[in-house]
């Protein structure tokens, strides 16, 4: 019986629940310069084309049409067993965890339904899309909003939170993500350090996939609720 377990998900656990992954052939990367979306300096070279960017996919996420998938109850599940300790990190920006049940996500790389100001930091709740005029209330003159996201070459969030998990986890279960992204890729090994079992589910191999003395390869929605059944 496992008790610290930390789960670190990607945007393949959103795959089926219709979101599109960065990779993949028909991904986010293939009608997108990552330069240019996912980047401050992106940003600052052209804020209307990241705002469209991620409108697109918040006004999806509002749209109603897309649900948490059994992956993401199961997680839910597994949070609220007797005994457990969950850590539960994702990438995404997606809501999907919190939509099926997860009450603690740690959402490392930011959340598309919240803006920042990137003088103070603050964080804010978005409801409506992004546009030049969102601006903060925290600053005077107030200063325009940004996506609380985490772009390439930016500092993750809650990282000693994470590592703080990680080093004492005796289960480390990642899901749905290519391993190709740091530090999040580099957890595997962290959790090997601390002697945890490691299991990756995933439709193929990561990038880091030989690091984990587990596999479960094919559908999240399949594997996951397998997994911790
Ligand atoms: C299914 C499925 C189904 C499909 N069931 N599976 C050289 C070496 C090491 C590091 C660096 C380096 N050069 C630069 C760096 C650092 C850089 C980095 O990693 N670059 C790499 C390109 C090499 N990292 C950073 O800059 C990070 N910050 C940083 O390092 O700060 C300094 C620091 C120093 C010391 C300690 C700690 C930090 C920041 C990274 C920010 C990433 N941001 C993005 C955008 C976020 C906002 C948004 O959503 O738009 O995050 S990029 C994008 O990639 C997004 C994702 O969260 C992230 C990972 O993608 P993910 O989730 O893995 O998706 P995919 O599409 O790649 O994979 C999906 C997987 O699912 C596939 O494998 C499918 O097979 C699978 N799948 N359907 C199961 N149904």
């Amino acid at each position: 019986m496992y008790k610290k377990i930390v789960v670190l998900t990607g945007a393949g656990i959103s795959a089926e629940s219709g979101l599109k992954t960065f990779r993949a052939e028909d991904g986010l990367w293939e009608q997108h310069n990552i330069e240019d979306v996912a980047t401050p300096e992106g940003y600052q070279r052209n804020p209307d084309l990241v705002r469209t960017f991620y409108n697109a996919r918040w006004e999806q996420l509002k749209s109603g049409q897309v649900a948490p998938n059994a992956a993401h109850l199961a997680l839910a599940e597994l949070e609220a067993s007797e005994g457990v300790e969950l850590t539960l990190i994702t990438q995404n920006i997606d809501n999907l965890h919190e939509k099926g049940g997860s009450r603690r996500v740690i959402h490392m790389h930011g959340e598309l339904a919240k803006a920042r100001c990137p003088r103070s930091q603050q964080v804010f709740p978005m409801d409506q899309p992004f546009s030049a005029d969102n601006r903060c209330t925290c600053c005077i003159p107030a200063e325009p909003l940004r996506p609380h996201v985490v772009w390439f070459g930016e500092m993750p969030l809650q990282l000693n939170r994470i590592y703080q998990s990680l080093s004492e986890c005796d289960l480390f279960i990642s899901i749905g993500t290519s391993g190709t992204v740091y530090p999040a890729a580099g957890f595997v090994e962290m959790a090997s350090h601390a002697h945890a079992q490691t299991v990756e589910i995933n439709l193929e191999p990561s990038e880091v996939h030989s690091q984990f003395q587990y596999h479960m390869q094919g559908r999240a929605g399949e594997m996951v609720p397998r997994l911790v059944a």
